[in-house]
């Protein structure tokens, strides 16, 4: 397998002068300034930033790209934010046609046939219930421990966090305790959306601010639960509010190293208010717009290990494609996807492990299983089995 490498940067191949003087300074050990990632995001040599982002990402990586066997199991779609997330198409009013809670017999069911018992990580997200606190989840996390032991769970938001704490009225700390006691291993990196307070004020004036989603994380970090995070682009956001973004998230891993990812979340404007007020439908972001995010990452958070392309948002090609942007890690399984193929995914809602190897291989990469602490597990031979 071919592991981590010197950083070697073809210079000679960048054209564009400021982004091939950003390169001399990465060569050189700097850290990038906003401006720096500023720039790289205007820039109109998407070779010359890939060219970069693959040197920073293969001297980490080498050739290895990891994707986990993990399942979506998405408990209920009822949130009090149903109506003040415009970009969402997923959530649902209590009475409301559609609105569905799992009792804890369905989530079993759910979890015991999702994958023929592959799944190695359950991620649990869903909405802002108010009939779904602590006790759902807890009761929830240790029958699925009691059944399936050695399955991870990455569940709950930050957002949902806080959510849970403001009902029952505790901290974030006793929630995320009880939660760890009853089996919660990791954190996902959902609602986060844009930190800008413009922005949250125009497509999610009702959320969890900025502060807080970054004051959730750091609490869990500290109780050695760590997680991802992510940033939904491509909606009203500006350059200046994805670098801002893209700072909190370095800042914060700066003081505790618990993140584990940087997902970036390509906004799909189909089936929610938002994407009817811009006038938009169908594809939401340009392929070069994905690229760019997932480069961008990768050399900004110069302390993330991990930058995962999240092929259900932007298709299988492009996903390959970037692998050769930065990205190291890929969406896995995941197993009957519902968040964003309620808001016009076009995607399949789970990918088989042929499927995932041929794309990754058909990148010139070396796929390997990881586990959700992002250890290999598992590489494979030309037939797919494991080697
Ligand atoms: O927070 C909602 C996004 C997120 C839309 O941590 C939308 O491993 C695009 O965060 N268009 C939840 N995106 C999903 C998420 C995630 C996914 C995969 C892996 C991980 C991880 C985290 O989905 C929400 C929101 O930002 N979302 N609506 C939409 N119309
Ligand atoms: Fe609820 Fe999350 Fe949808 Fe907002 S994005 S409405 S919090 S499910």
């Amino acid at each position: 397998m071919t592991t981590a490498a010197a950083l070697t940067i073809p210079f000679e191949r960048i054209a564009d002068p400021a982004v091939r003087d950003i390169a001399e300074r990465i060569a050189e050990g700097r850290r990038l300034e906003g401006r720096d990632a500023a720039a790289l995001y205007r820039t109109a040599d998407l070779t010359g930033l890939g060219l970069v982002a693959d040197a920073v990402n293969r001297a980490r990586h080498g050739d290895v790209v990891t994707f986990a066997s993990n399942q979506h199991i998405n408990p209920t779609n009822i949130c009090t934010l149903r109506t003040t997330c415009v970009f969402c198409g997923y959530a649902r009013l209590p009475k409301e046609a559609g609105a569905y809670r799992y009792t804890l017999d369905q989530v079993l069911e759910e979890a015991r046939t999702g994958n023929q018992g592959l799944t190695k990580e359950f991620h649990i997200v869903g909405g802002l219930d108010m009939k779904a606190g602590l006790e759902y989840y807890t009761t929830m996390f240790r029958a699925l421990k009691a059944e399936l032991p050695n399955v991870h769970i990455k569940a709950l938001t930050a957002v949902e966090i806080a959510h849970i704490a403001r009902i029952e009225k505790r901290s974030w700390a006793e929630v995320l305790t009880a939660l760890q006691a009853a089996g919660l291993d990791t954190m996902p990196g959902g609602g986060a959306e844009t930190f800008s307070a413009a922005v949250r004020e125009e497509i999610a004036n009702k959320k969890l601010g900025a502060a807080d989603y970054i004051g959730v994380h750091r609490t869990a970090h500290g109780l050695g639960i760590r997680s991802n995070c992510t940033m939904l682009y491509g909606h009203v956001e500006t350059i200046q509010d994805r670098v801002e973004h893209l700072q909190m998230l370095r800042d914060l891993q700066d003081e505790t190293g618990g993140f584990l990812a940087f997902i970036p979340l390509a906004y799909h404007p189909d089936d929610n208010e938002l994407g009817a007020r811009l006038g938009r439908r169908g594809t939401a972001t340009s392929g070069v717009a994905d690229l760019k995010m997932l480069a961008v990452g990768r050399l900004f958070l110069d302390n993330f290990a991990h930058v995962k392309s999240h092929w259900i948002m932007v298709g299988t090609a492009l996903s390959q494609i970037a692998l050769h942007y930065g990205v190291n890690d890929l969406e896995g399984t995941v197993v009957r996807e519902k968040i964003y193929h309620a808001v016009g995914a076009k995607t399949q809602q789970a990918m088989s492990l042929p499927e995932l190897l041929g794309l990754i291989r058909g990148a010139g990469k070396v796929p390997a299983e990881r586990d959700s602490f992002y250890n290999v597990i598992r590489t494979f031979d030309d037939d797919g089995e494991a080697a």
